[in-house]
């Protein structure tokens, strides 16, 4: 697949290649694999990225095996992230013996759990493709970070995006495409509530979900008719619609986890606590809803109209602009 996207292409290697790439946090999740190598998706979802917060990646050819640091420390090579890093750059070398100093730099923060994989997988790539010269599309390219990491591929653009689940079996109809929609005064509230580490993996926390949850037959469906609720309340503007249903697909998804054998519960005291108190806010008149992912920390949904009483509720919330500069 690597080789057809990248064709025939000289494999011209400049001296450096740069690039950053935004966060996201998905509306309708991605949860469940088709393929579990390729990363497809059982279903499509739709994710917003958060503007500035994200991964800046700075890519040097060098000697004598792969060094990647983040935020100024080297990682050890025993790091999750260094080992799939490497797997994926295994993908792009031009002979076995060419190795990459990889200098990542994270603006959101690292430790709390928040930034996924997916800004780093997408920042990887673009950054590839600039040391490499590929000039390849972003279709391309979403396809080629999605092998890094699934939702790797919608953190390739801005605002509201889509990703494909496809249905071809070499994955090459599975990317993420840009929505039209923009929001300005649209806001996402991010809570940092536990940085303990995670006690199971995102990637196998959707694996053991779909091989043993009684309650994931039911996902592919409801995930089907969010996205499409979520894409009609973009399209109007209708901010009930969209933060209702981004909250109930939410719960939806930990509800399949929360039933899978071994149970996978990802949620704090701290976590229900924050849940608890956006609906109070909503009972009071206040317009605030939430996701959340695979970890303990909860992400807030909110109009500029009500910032001041949303910021009043959660002192310690950090405020997202997506479509802010
Ligand atoms: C999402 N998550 O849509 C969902 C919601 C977590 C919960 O995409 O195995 O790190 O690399 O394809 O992309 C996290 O999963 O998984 C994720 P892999 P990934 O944002």
């Amino acid at each position: 697949m690597v080789r057809r996207l990248l064709g025939r292409r000289p494999s011209a290697v400049g001296r450096a290649g740069s690039a950053f790439a935004p966060a996201n946090i998905a509306l309708c999740k991605y949860w469940g694999k088709r393929d579990e190598e390729l990363h497809l998706p059982i279903t499509s979802s739709l994710s917003l990225s958060l503007g500035r917060l994200g991964s800046e990646i700075r890519l040097a050819p060098c000697t004598q095996g792969d060094r990647i640091s983040l935020n100024g420390r080297r990682l050890a090579p025993d790091d999750v992230f260094v080992q799939r890093a490497t797997a994926f750059l295994d993908l792009f070398r031009p002979v076995p013996d060419f190795f990459f100093e990889v200098r990542a730099k994270n603006s959101i923060p690292t430790a709390a759990g928040l930034a996924s994989s997916a800004s780093g997988f997408a920042a990887l790539t673009l950054a590839l493709n600039d040391l490499f010269r590929w000039k390849l599309a972003r279709r391309a390219l979403s396809i080629l970070a999605r092998l890094g990491s699934g939702s790797a591929c919608r953190s390739l653009y801005r605002g509201f995006v889509e990703w494909h689940a496809g249905q071809a079996r070499d994955g090459m109809d599975s990317y993420a495409e840009p929505l039209a929609a923009t929001w300005p005064d649209l806001r996402m509230g991010l809570l940092l509530l536990s940085e303990k580490e995670k006690p199971i993996s995102s990637r196998q926390a959707m694996q053991q979900t779909c091989r043993t949850s009684p309650l994931y037959g039911a996902w592919p469906a409801q995930a089907g008719r969010d996205l499409a609720t979520l894409k009609t309340a973009l399209r109007h503007r209708d901010f009930v619609a969209l933060g209702r249903t981004a909250e109930a697909n939410a719960l939806a998804m930990h509800a399949t986890m929360i039933a899978a054998r071994p149970a996978i519960l990802y949620w704090w005291p701290a976590s229900l606590a924050a849940m608890r108190q956006a609906h109070q806010l909503r009972a009071d008149g206040v317009q605030v809803y939430f996701t959340m992912d695979a970890g303990p920390n909860v992400k807030l949904l909110f109009l500029r109209r009500d910032q001041a009483a949303v910021a009043d509720a959660f002192p310690r919330m950090k405020i997202v602009r997506p479509f802010g500069r």
